[in-house]
C-alpha cells in the first residue's frame, strides 16, 4: 500500500522546500516537491530527491559502533550509552564539564536539533563553538550595520527595478530565487551578476561583472564614491536614519578610482554602470556567502550594506541588502528548548580554529569531542589539524547516519535517524519565512535512534533525566510557544503542513534599526564596543600580493572552494559515482600558462597540503582563479580543506576559506 505524505527538506540550504513523500510498505520510495508550497511550488533539487536513497542506503549506519584496536565493533546501545555517560561523569569530576567539546554545524534544519544544546547545558556547559565557517562574517557585519541580518520576503523581488546578485551562485545553491530571477527579467527588471566565475546565473544576466576574489568591498566603495561625487546618495535617509556617513565620505575622498580599479580588476565604466543601477532604484542586492569567506569578509559585507543604505535601497519595497534572514529562526522559543540558564561552566572556541584550540587547551584540556550534525574532518578548514585534534583527544564520539571521514576517526559512532524517521518541524533562516511540519513516516533503519532519544538516554544516566522527560510533541509545542498568539500551534501546523511566520517582508520599513542608536550605523558602535574599528575598513585578503608579495609569487592563484551542484557539502558524495573524483576548475589564463588541457591531471598545492585532480577549464573566470568544489571524501581524493587556512575573519566570526593562495602543476 502506498501513501503520500507532506513533509519538508531538512538539508542546510537557502530554499527549505516542501516535500511530498511516498511511503510503501513501511519504506520511503519517493521524494517529490509539494506543489502547494507557496514558495517552492513543487520544484525540488536532486539533493532533496536523493534523500530517498540516503534513507534506504546500505551505507546507513545501523548499529552503535566502538573502535577496539583500530577496528569498529558492533556494540549494544546499552553499552554505548553507559560507557559514554560514564566517561562524561569522570570528565566532569576530574576536569570540569568544559573539557568536553561539542563540534557541530547546521546540517539539519529541524527545530528539535537544538536539543543538543539542552543536553550540554544540562550537563553543566561544555566548550562550545562560536562564529560560523558558513556565514559568520556577514551575519556579524549586518548585526553591526542594521542590528540584525534580515532579508526581504522572496516575492518582494517583483518590486525591484534592478537586481544585483553579488557573489551568490543562485542557479546552483538557491534554485527558487533563480526562478524568480527569470520571471523578474521577463517583467523588465535588469539583472547584474558580480562574481569571479561566470556561472549559469551570469548567463541569465544583462550584465556580468568579473571581480578579483576578495575585493568586492573596494568595488562597493567605488560605486558609492561615484554616487557621492555625482550627488546621487539618498540625503534624506542618511540624515534621518543613519549615523557616521561623513566619515565614509571622508574615507572615500582619500582613495582614488585608480586604486579601486587596480584592486578590483574592474573598469570605471563597470563601476559607473553599477552606480546608475543603485541610483535608479528600487535595487535589490542578493549577496552570497562565498565573498565573505576572506580575511576581510566582514568589511566586504559592510561596504555593500553601506552602498545599499546610502543609495536609498534599504527599508523600501524592491530594495534590500539580502544576506541571511535570521528573523525566521528568531520566531521560535529557542531559550526554552536550549536552557542556557543551566550552563555553569562554559567556554567558547572559534568554529574556525576549533582544532587548534582543542590541541592547545590546558585549563581544562579537551578530553572528549562529541560531533553532531557535522563532518568537521571534511568541512572545517585545515584538515590536517582537524585530524590531529581528533587523534589526540582521548575520547571522540560521532552521531551520524553515515560513516563520514569524521566518524571513521572516532572511538564511538552512534547511528542517528534520518529525516523521515523522526518527527520535527523545519525552517531555514536564509530565505523564506515558512515553517513546515514533518511527520515520522517510517521506522529508523536498523537500531538507529533520533538525536532526541540519544540525549534523553545520556541525560538519564548523567542524573538530569528530568530535562528530557518530554515527548517529541511536548518539545515541539515548547518551541512553538512564542507563536501561539499569532495562531501558530502544533495542531494547526500539522493540519496545514506549512505556515508563514510573522516576520517582515520588507525589513526596516519603519527605519527602526536594531543597532544601539536605532539607526543604520555606518560607524558601528557595537564594533567599537568589541574593540574593532567602527568604520568599515578597506582591507585586502590576507593571502594576496598586497599583503604578502613573497607568498603570492610562490602561490600565484586564488583557490575558491564553492558548494557542489549535486551534493549538500559532503553528504551526497558517497551516493553519486560521478562526484567521486576531484575536479580542478582553472581560469583559461592558468590553463594557457601551464599548458593544461581538459582531462589532464594537475596538482594543486600550498604550504598546508596538496590535492590532485582532473582539470576542467572554465569558459570564463577571473584571471588566476582556481576552484575545487568542497565536500570531497578522503576515499575519493580528499577534502579541499587540506589546503585552506584555519583563521578568523576581520570581525572574528567568520572563516577565511577562500582566502587561499595555491600553485598548480601538471601531473
Ligand atoms: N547545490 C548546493 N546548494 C547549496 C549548498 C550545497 O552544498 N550544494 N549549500 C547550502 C549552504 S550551507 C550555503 S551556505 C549556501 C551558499 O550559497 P552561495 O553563497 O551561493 O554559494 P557558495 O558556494 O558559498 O558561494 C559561491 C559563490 O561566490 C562566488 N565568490 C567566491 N569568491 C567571491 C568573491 O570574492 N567575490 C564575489 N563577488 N563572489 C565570489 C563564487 O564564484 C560562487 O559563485 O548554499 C546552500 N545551497
Ligand atoms: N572549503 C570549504 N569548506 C566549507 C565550505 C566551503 O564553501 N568551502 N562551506 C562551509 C559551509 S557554508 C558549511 S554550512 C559547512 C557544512 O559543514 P557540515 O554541516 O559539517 O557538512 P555536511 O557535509 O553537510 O555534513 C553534515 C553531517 O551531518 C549529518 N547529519 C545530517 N542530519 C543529521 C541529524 O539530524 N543528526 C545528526 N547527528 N547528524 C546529521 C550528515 O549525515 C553529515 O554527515 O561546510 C563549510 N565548509
Ligand atoms: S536541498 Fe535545497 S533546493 Fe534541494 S530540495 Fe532541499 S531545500 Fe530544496
Ligand atoms: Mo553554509
Amino acid at each position: 500500500m502506498s501513501k503520500v505524505h507532506q513533509s519538508a527538506c531538512p538539508l542546510n540550504c537557502w530554499d527549505s522546500c516542501g516535500f511530498l513523500v511516498t511511503v510503501e510498505d513501511g519504506k520511503v520510495t519517493k521524494v517529490d516537491g509539494d506543489p502547494n508550497h507557496p514558495i517552492t511550488e513543487g520544484k525540488i533539487c536532486g539533493r532533496g530527491r536523493m534523500l530517498e536513497t540516503k534513507t534506504n542506503a546500505p551505507e546507513r549506519l545501523r548499529y552503535p559502533l566502538k573502535k577496539i584496536d583500530g577496528e569498529f565493533v558492533r556494540i549494544s546501545w546499552e553499552q554505548a550509552l553507559d560507557e559514554i555517560a560514564e566517561k562524561m561523569a569522570v570528565i566532569k569530576e576530574t576536569f570540569g564539564t568544559a573539557a568536553v567539546l561539542h563540534s557541530h554545524d547546521y546540517a539539519n534544519n529541524g527545530l528539535l536539533k537544538a536539543l543538543d544544546q539542552r543536553f550540554f547545558n544540562g550537563y553543566g556547559g561544555v566548550t562550545e563553538i562560536a562564529g560560523s565557517i558558513c556565514w559568520g562574517s556577514g551575519i556579524e557585519a549586518q548585526r553591526w550595520d542594521f542590528g540584525r541580518s534580515y532579508g526581504h520576503g522572496p516575492l518582494d523581488i517583483y518590486h525591484s527595478k534592478h537586481v544585483i546578485v553579488w557573489g551568490r551562485n543562485v542557479s546552483r545553491t538557491n534554485m527558487h530565487l533563480y526562478h524568480h530571477l527569470q520571471q523578474v527579467k521577463k517583467k523588465g527588471a535588469t539583472l547584474t551578476v558580480i562574481d569571479p566565475i561566470f556561472n549559469p546565473t551570469a548567463k541569465l544576466a544583462d550584465r556580468y561583472i568579473s571581480v578579483k576574489p576578495g575585493m568586492d568591498g573596494w568595488l562597493a566603495a567605488g560605486v558609492l564614491k561615484v554616487l557621492c561625487q555625482t550627488g546621487r546618495t539618498d540625503a534624506d535617509f542618511i540624515q534621518k536614519h543613519s549615523v557616521g556617513f561623513e566619515e565614509i565620505e571622508k574615507l572615500l575622498r582619500a582613495i582614488s578610482f585608480d586604486e579601486i580599479i587596480e584592486k578590483t580588476e574592474t573598469s570605471l565604466e563597470e563601476i559607473e554602470y553599477l552606480a546608475d543601477l543603485y541610483a535608479d532604484g528600487p535595487a535589490s542586492t542578493f549577496m552570497g556567502l562565498g565573498m565573505q569567506r576572506y580575511k576581510n569578509g566582514g568589511g566586504t559585507i559592510r561596504w555593500i550594506d553601506a552602498l545599499a543604505a546610502a543609495s536609498g535601497n534599504v527599508g523600501i519595497k524592491g530594495g534590500g541588502a539580502n544576506f541571511g534572514n535570521v528573523q525566521v529562526g528568531e520566531s521560535f522559543a529557542k531559550t526554552e528548548l536550549t536552557r542556557p540558564d543551566l550552563k555553569k561552566n562554559a567556554r567558547t572556541f572559534s568554529m574556525m580554529t576549533q582544532a587548534e584550540e582543542a590541541l592547545n587547551a590546558a585549563d581544562p584540556p579537551i578530553e572528549m569531542i562529541i560531533v553532531t550534525c557535522g563532518n568537521p574532518l571534511t568541512q572545517v578548514p585545515n584538515t590536517k589539524k582537524v585530524k590531529e585534534a581528533f587523534e589526540k583527544t582521548p575520547v571522540t564520539v560521532a552521531i551520524d547516519s553515515i560513516m563520514t571521514d569524521t566518524a571513521k576517526l572516532c572511538d564511538y559512532v552512534l547511528p542517528t535517524a534520518a529525516v523521515f524517521e523522526e518527527e520535527d518541524i523545519y525552517y531555514s533562516s536564509m530565505y523564506h519565512h515558512y515553517v513546515q511540519y514533518g511527520k515520522k513516516l517510517v521506522e529508523p533503519q536498523g537500531e538507529a535512534k533520533s538525536d532526541r532519544w540519544i540525549w534523553t538516554e545520556l541525560a538519564k544516566r548523567l542524573g538530569f533525566g528530568e530535562l528530557f522527560d518530554y515527548r517529541t510533541e511536548d518539545f515541539l509545542k515548547m518551541g512553538l510557544s512564542s507563536l501561539e498568539e499569532e495562531g501558530i500551534t502544533l495542531e494547526r501546523l500539522k493540519e496545514k503542513g506549512h505556515m508563514p511566520l510573522p516576520v517582515k517582508q520588507v525589513p526596516w520599513d519603519d527605519f527602526q534599526f536594531l543597532t544601539p542608536s536605532g539607526k543604520f550605523e555606518f560607524i558601528s558602535s557595537l564594533a567599537e564596543e568589541k574593540g574593532y574599528s567602527g568604520l568599515p575598513r578597506l582591507e585586502v585578503p590576507e593571502e594576496s600580493v598586497y599583503h604578502d608579495g613573497g607568498l603570492a609569487e610562490k602561490y600565484p592563484y586564488t583557490l575558491l572552494s564553492i558548494h557542489p551542484q549535486r551534493s549538500n557539502h559532503s553528504q551526497h558524495v558517497p551516493f553519486i559515482e560521478k562526484l567521486q573524483q576531484i575536479q580542478v576548475d582553472l581560469s583559461p589564463d592558468i590553463a594557457e600558462e601551464l599548458a593544461l588541457q581538459d582531462g589532464d591531471t594537475a596538482e594543486v598545492y600550498n604550504d598546508r597540503g596538496r590535492l590532485r585532480g582532473r582539470v576542467k577549464i572554465m569558459k570564463q573566470a577571473h584571471p588566476k582563479t582556481v576552484n575545487i568544489d568542497e565536500g570531497m571524501w578522503s576515499a575519493f581524493g580528499g577534502s579541499v580543506n587540506m589546503l585552506t587556512k584555519d583563521s578568523n575573519s576581520d570581525n572574528g566570526m567568520g572563516s577565511t576559506l577562500f582566502d587561499c593562495l595555491v600553485a598548480v602543476k601538471k601531473g
